[in-house]
């Protein structure tokens, strides 16, 4: 596990950028930053503050650079424990030189996640807070985002206080009539007790669900575009990105392989898939590319099925079939024809009529789309479960929980077990009784400097 007893120094800021920051947490802090960074009087009367101070090599007392310092003393600080940080010039020299001298004068180089880790170590922040302070940096898309500034404020650990308290009420109303010397108290009231236990079981039961839905926030919508070859479904594509990503042409058979495109639609992730035609073929590496369409048919949760306008009816309905013997239950499928610009008629009312050339209804197909991407995510709300490791806490804890409903009334130690059971696996997602393993695992996922 990581040490928090030494002071940890690391660069902070990325390559590029106009400045550079170096990190610097621990109890000498400031005593082994006041031995490169002048002047130093900043350590005779230390106090929340910021000077422009000059960093200075004390072997050869050469000056590095100028930089705007800030100090943070216990417990005011990220870490809790006394930090500085550097704003310098974010010059490769400058940096790695600067990290060197504080190494040099007493600090360790800091590990992924170690300055995160001193935060919830000291009380700073919860476990969650400190996993969404991860999934902030990780964000792509705003909803993504949205979810884990509100973790990191502490939403759900709101939640999870509110549940665990309605346990300890359960618990203490059981564990008052375990202990004999409380004989005169009467027996628990069945109803109001199977309610409040009916209550929380609900409540975590949602709160664990929202697990599932958010793996479409996380890995995106998986929408599949297919149908047979010159249907039209790379210049589909290219038309939704805005530019010529994918090779077009009037010969059949131009893609062969499948080609992931990511779009944020509206905050969403949607990940767009253009694949090979579906169509009899002898080429083996055409063969290669159909197969992968079909295994990319079944794990899509949006189809896009083309439809040539001069397909006929039965090499449509033949192709559609073999789609739909691969697509995922819950999967939802859009029937497209394309080219609308070379028709006249348009009245097959189970098809969206489309045309990548002059643009008809390319809208309307985003908002199936979103409509379609609204109804699968329908129920994700504000707290939301974003990591495995909650799930499985949260799961755990739903069990104990059922398991009291077949139990006798009266059998309180039984009762109050399995509620203890239960409140210790939601401790375990603010991080109260987790062993070093698990939090060093968590921690690791880090990047350095946070
Ligand atoms: N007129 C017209 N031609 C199109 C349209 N979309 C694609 N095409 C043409 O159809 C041919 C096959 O298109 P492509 O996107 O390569 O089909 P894919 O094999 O399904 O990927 C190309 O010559 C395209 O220019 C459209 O909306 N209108
Ligand atoms: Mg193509």
């Amino acid at each position: 596990m990581y040490q928090t007893t030494d002071t940890i120094v690391t660069i902070a800021s990325g390559p590029g950028g106009a400045i550079g920051i170096i990190r610097i947490s621990g109890k000498d802090a400031l005593k082994i930053s006041s031995k490169f960074l002048s002047p130093n009087n900043f350590i005779n009367n230390p106090k929340n503050s910021y000077f422009l101070l000059k960093i200075t090599d004390p072997k050869t007392q050469k000056i590095i650079d100028k930089a705007i310092v800030v100090i943070y003393l216990s417990p005011k600080s990220y870490t809790g424990q006394d930090m500085i940080e550097i704003f310098c010039h974010n010059s490769p020299y400058i940096i790695k030189k600067t990290l060197e001298i504080a190494l040099e004068n007493g600090a360790r180089q800091a590990q992924p996640g170690e300055f995160t880790f001193r935060a919830y170590i000291n009380g700073k922040i919860d476990l969650i807070q400190a996993e969404a302070i991860n999934q902030l940096i990780k964000a792509e898309t705003e909803k993504q985002h949205s979810i884990a500034i509100k973790q990191a404020e502490g939403s759900l650990s709101k939640k999870l206080f509110e549940i665990k308290n309605q346990i300890i009420s359960l618990l203490s109303e059981t564990e008052v009539r375990i202990d004999d010397s409380y004989e005169e108290i009467d027996e628990i009231n069945q109803d109001s007790f199977k309610n409040s236990l009916d209550s929380v079981i609900e409540s975590i039961k949602k709160l664990k669900d929202t697990y599932h839905s958010y793996s479409y926030i996380r890995d995106g919508i998986k929408i599949c575009i297919c149908g047979a070859p010159n249907s039209g479904k790379s210049t589909l594509l290219n038309t939704l990105i805005g530019y010529e990503r994918i090779i077009t042409s009037p010969i059949p058979g131009t893609t062969r392989d499948v080609i992931e495109v990511i779009l944020d639609i509206k905050g969403f992730k949607m990940i767009f898939y253009d694949t090979a035609g579906i169509r009899k073929t002898e080429d083996p590496i055409e063969i290669e590319g159909i197969k992968k369409t079909f295994s990319t048919i079944e794990n899509s949760d949006i189809i896009l099925l083309l439809k040539d306008p001069l397909q006929t009816e039965r090499e449509y309905l033949e192709i559609k079939e073999k789609v739909m013997e691969k697509v995922k239950k819950e999967a939802k499928i859009i029937e497209i024809i394309t080219k609308s610009d070379i028709l006249k008629e348009k009245n097959k009312s189970n098809f969206l009529y489309i045309s990548s050339i002059s643009g008809e209804n390319l809208d309307k197909l985003l908002s199936m789309i979103t409509d379609l991407k609204e109804k699968i995510t329908d129920d994700i709300y504000d707290e939301i479960i974003v990591s495995e490791r909650h799930y499985q806490c949260l799961l755990k804890s739903y069990n104990e929980l059922i398991k009291i409903k077949n139990i006798p009334f009266n059998n309180y130690e039984l009762i109050a077990e399995h509620l203890k059971n239960a409140l210790n696996e939601l401790e375990a997602i603010v991080g109260k009784t987790l062993s070093e393993d698990i939090l060093k695992n968590i921690f690791s996922k880090f990047c350095v400097g946070k």
